[in-house]
């Protein structure tokens, strides 16, 4: 049987229920980017003020990409269960907040129309780190993007995240409160999005650009939560669990953190409730977040596929990875600066545990997809401060290599293929296989601007990581990641 309202009932014991009525529920935030994460993640926050009393707070979801997920909510009155997995242990809820589900391409009027209805007081965005068209090299606007050149020439039939927030603003009245939260993993996302969005006005309407400036609100915001994306297996588990089909099933870690900046321009939901942390600066989290978790896991990602590991977990239980993924966050760690009164060391030793979990099947190919716009966040802030401050960062270096190698060979040290998932990669691979030597190889890489910044990088790093290639080349990933 599916999971839907009327069939609620046939949950199994234990399962928890949305407590409250969910006919009474109002509109009150757009979410744009409807996968696991949102609805593991902000939308529990949601849940959590509307289970405190506060009923204004339903969520219209929005797909900018794939009919999947919306088509599977809409079969299932917007329910589906997230469970949360800790070793033996698992609890299973239902979750009610979501009134909406919306495929942009085929429901583009209702999407323009929510975002441009008064009661709509909030927009969370998880759109992922490629999808605000931005310029790998420049950092600004890529007006060169296929969708903003798209949305530029058709505002009112947007395909792009910027074009759809566009189209809908300009239809709000005057003077509406609009908060826009940024939930993706990029370094000061409350600080990217409005430059973009405003960028791409001030090309389609300057009005409306000044709009954007004067009344909209786009606080940061740190985000944390392991989401998996869902296998066949992870769907037919939580059918067990739960008694019923949900097509939606999440299974994730029990971890959440959320902290925002404190800078709404109207009403919010009491996301506190279900332990959002409000502050005044939200940048001192997210480059710890950024560099220490979703830094180490990228290197597992790269390292584990090279070494034939396809979950985290497994990557973890492996000596050579375990310890190189260890040593690449002390040196991360390094680099960052905590937030004030935070216990850094105690967050490191929660993410080891939390990259242990071999309950969750997170794949390793999963965390390597979009490498070119998550390694210059992740490591190369990173790399560039320490190099520049002549200080070795002997494990990081050696994840850098290692990425690099994973593109260039595109197999793994057993001789298997690798499937690289990464649009934006195809001019740093070409680079990376048409130089002749190692030295070469580094040269052409970090002279990659989109990737590597403008800034050339000193000669002893170029040498080093031409010296890490060399042993990838020969002898593979495991011979170096055990130097
Ligand atoms: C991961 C993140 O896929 C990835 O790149 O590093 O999705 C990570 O699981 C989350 O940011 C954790 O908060």
């Amino acid at each position: 049987m599916r999971l839907a309202q009327r069939t609620l009932c046939g949950a199994r014991d234990g399962v928890r229920l949305p407590g409250y009525d969910r006919g009474g529920l109002a509109r009150g935030i757009v979410h744009i980017g409807l996968g696991a994460f949102h609805r593991a993640h902000q939308a529990l926050y949601t849940e959590a003020a509307i289970c405190n009393g506060d009923a204004r707070w339903g969520i219209v979801g929005v797909s900018l990409r794939e009919p999947r997920m919306a088509r599977a909510l809409v079969a299932q009155d917007h329910l589906y269960s997230v469970t949360e997995r800790e070793g033996a242990a698992a609890t299973t809820r239902i979750v009610g907040a979501v009134v909406q589900a919306l495929y942009a391409p085929h429901a583009l009027a209702q999407v323009i129309g929510a975002l441009a209805d008064p009661g709509i007081l909030v927009v969370t965005c998880t759109v992922t780190e490629k999808g605000y068209s931005q310029h790998p090299s420049t950092s600004d606007l890529d007006t060169a993007d296929a969708d903003i050149r798209h949305d530029l020439a058709h505002p009112e039939a947007p395909r792009s995240t910027l074009g759809v927030l566009a189209a809908g603003i300009r239809r709000r009245p005057a003077g509406a409160p609009l908060s826009i939260v940024c939930c993706d993993n990029m370094a000061g996302n409350g600080d990217t999005l409005p430059k973009l969005l405003t960028q791409y006005a001030e090309l389609a309407d300057p009005a409306l650009a000044r709009r954007i400036r004067d009344e909209i609100a786009l606080p940061n915001s740190m985000v944390d939560r392991i989401v998996p994306a869902s296998t066949p297996a992870s769907l037919d588990w939580a059918q067990q669990r739960l008694g019923l089909r949900d097509e939606a099933a999440i299974v994730c870690e029990s971890f959440t953190q959320w902290v925002i900046e404190d800078r709404f321009a109207g009403p919010r939901p009491a996301w506190e409730a279900g332990g959002a942390l409000l502050t005044g600066d939200v940048r001192p989290y997210q480059a710890m977040k950024l560099r220490l978790l979703n830094g180490t896991h990228s290197v597992i990602a790269y390292a584990g596929q090279l070494c034939g590991f396809d979950s985290v977990a497994a990557a973890m239980a492996d000596p050579v990875v375990g310890a190189f993924a260890r040593g690449v966050m002390e040196d991360l760690r390094a680099t960052v600066q905590a937030p004030a009164g935070y216990d850094v060391s105690r967050y490191c030793h929660a993410l080891l545990q939390r990259f242990s979990n071999a309950a969750l099947e997170h794949r390793t190919a999963q965390i390597a997809m979009d490498g070119t716009q998550k390694v210059p966040v992740r490591w190369l802030p990173a790399l560039r401060e320490s190099v520049s401050a002549v200080i070795e960062r002997p494990h990081l270096e050696r994840a850098l290599a290692t990425w690099l190698h994973y593109l260039r060979s595109g197999c793994s040290d057993s001789g298997q293929p690798l499937a690289i998932g990464d649009a934006g990669a195809e001019a740093l691979v070409a680079r990376l296989r048409a130089a002749d030597s190692d030295l070469q190889a580094a040269h052409q890489a970090l002279g990659h601007a989109p990737v590597f910044g403008a800034e050339p990088w000193p000669q002893p790093f170029v040498q080093r990581l031409a010296g890490h290639l060399a042993v990838l080349r020969q002898r593979g990933a495991a011979a170096l990641l055990s130097l």
